[in-house]
């Protein structure tokens, strides 16, 4: 069976205008999204209050403003912290990069004024330490960014929902939608749509350019968040795999729409065997049958368009199912033709430190799962590419020379 239509409604006919990808289409893919996935997008928590926690401090010898702010939710254990960095002397608002991370902000930059706050991530958790502050700043690589003139925001997943099935699944309850439960994956999405609501009040920061990142279950996060809030301009989902930018339809469907190889790629039973809380049941209900599933993951990629999105990969990290990922944007990339003008730059997937940097765009590099700086310099540079020069028109894919 092959992959769903993005471009084929559910009562057969076909859609050929934007318009009609618009008003017709785009609402059935959410709804199967909500239905089949992820559940319903969140209506609560209600946001009660943002307030700085940290006041603007002056960092980096000078080159950054550093400032702190708690966004407090109806739910006290869903309220969360953004911490915002900013470039200094830059008299336009700057792009702005906002990502989730795993482990709590201290660890993102050191710097002793962000909070040391215990992070919920199962029973055993020690309480966090001072020691802790900065230790994955090198990976962050927030200076670079910051030095290439974009704002950085990040949050801590774990302050939102706790990654944790025995302790997500009380805390997602006040996440239900009109009685309808919702998994923490689009409670994480949540929380993007959240801090860019922040971000919005934040002076110097262009709200209408901002990056949204996320790694690994945070990728999947990330994408789910662009693909329902249409304010974030640009998607960057690194080493996403399943449930994210890699096919629900594994290996057995990458040969009919033709990619290479056959990675060990994890599968629906796999994903919501181990983290039943990311998704609703009824993913789980499918794992044995995804060809019932009336979409997949291109189709979330899809619901991106316009914006550019990037999927960083690892040749090593056959989990997140590289060549899956590459047929996803193949397979979304009609959709990008139709609206936008065009997607993908080439069908040939790039080989081991290569990367296209379309409005599709893709990277694959050599290692395993991860985030590390250099995959910042990528990133930074597709967000140069499309977004960063306000006066300069964003390149069109001319269309034509796409070889395959
Ligand atoms: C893995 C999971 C992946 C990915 C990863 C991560 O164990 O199977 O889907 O989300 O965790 O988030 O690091």
């Amino acid at each position: 069976m092959a992959l769903p239509d993005p471009l084929r409604s559910s009562d057969g006919s076909v859609i050929a205008t934007a318009d009609q990808w618009r008003a017709e289409r785009r609402p059935q893919l959410v709804h199967h999204f909500e239905e089949w996935v992820y559940g319903p997008r969140p209506s609560a928590p209600r946001v009660l209050e943002t307030r700085t926690v940290l006041q603007p401090s002056v960092i980096m010898d000078g080159a950054a403003t550093l400032r702190e702010i708690e966004i407090t939710t109806s739910r006290p254990d869903a309220s969360f912290r953004l911490l915002i960095i900013t470039p200094r002397g830059i008299s336009e608002p700057v792009p702005a990069f906002l990502a989730a991370n795993f482990f709590g902000n201290h660890r993102v930059l050191d710097n002793p004024g962000i909070a040391l706050r215990q992070i919920p991530v199962g029973a055993d958790q020690a309480p966090p330490h001072p020691a802790e502050r900065g230790a994955e700043a090198a990976a962050w690589d927030v200076a670079r960014t910051i030095s290439a003139g974009y704002g950085f925001a990040t949050f801590c997943m774990s302050e939102v929902v706790p990654d944790d099935p025995d302790l997500s699944v009380p805390a997602l309850a006040d996440f239900a939608t009109d009685g309808q439960p919702t998994g923490a994956i689009s409670a994480w999405a949540w929380a993007f749509s959240r801090s860019l609501d922040a971000l919005e009040q934040i002076p110097g920061i262009d709200a209408g350019r901002v990056i949204a990142v996320g790694h690994s279950r945070l990728g999947k996060a990330a994408l789910w968040a662009t693909a329902m809030d249409e304010r974030i301009a640009a998607v960057i989902p690194s080493q996403s795999g399943c449930g994210g930018a890699a096919p629900s339809r594994t290996a057995r469907q990458l040969a009919v729409i033709g990619a290479n190889g056959r990675p060990t790629a994890e599968t629906v039973a796999e994903i919501t065997r181990r983290f039943p809380h990311w998704f609703i049941p009824a993913y789980a209900g499918v794992a044995d049958r995804v060809d019932d599933l009336p979409v997949d993951q291109h189709e979330l990629v899809a619901l991106c368009v316009p914006r550019p999105v990037l999927l960083p990969n690892a040749v090593d990290d056959l989990w997140a199912d590289p060549a899956g990922q590459f047929a996803m944007l193949r397979a979304a990339d009609p959709v990008y033709r139709l609206v936008a003008g065009g997607g993908l730059e080439t069908y040939r997937m790039p080989m081991v430190g290569e990367q296209s940097l379309g409005r599709l765009g893709y990277s694959l590099r050599a290692g395993g799962h991860s985030m590390i700086a250099d995959d910042w310099t990528i990133w930074r540079e597709f967000a140069g590419r499309w977004l960063h020069l306000r006066a300069e028109p964003a390149p069109e894919d001319p269309g034509a020379e796409v070889g395959v």
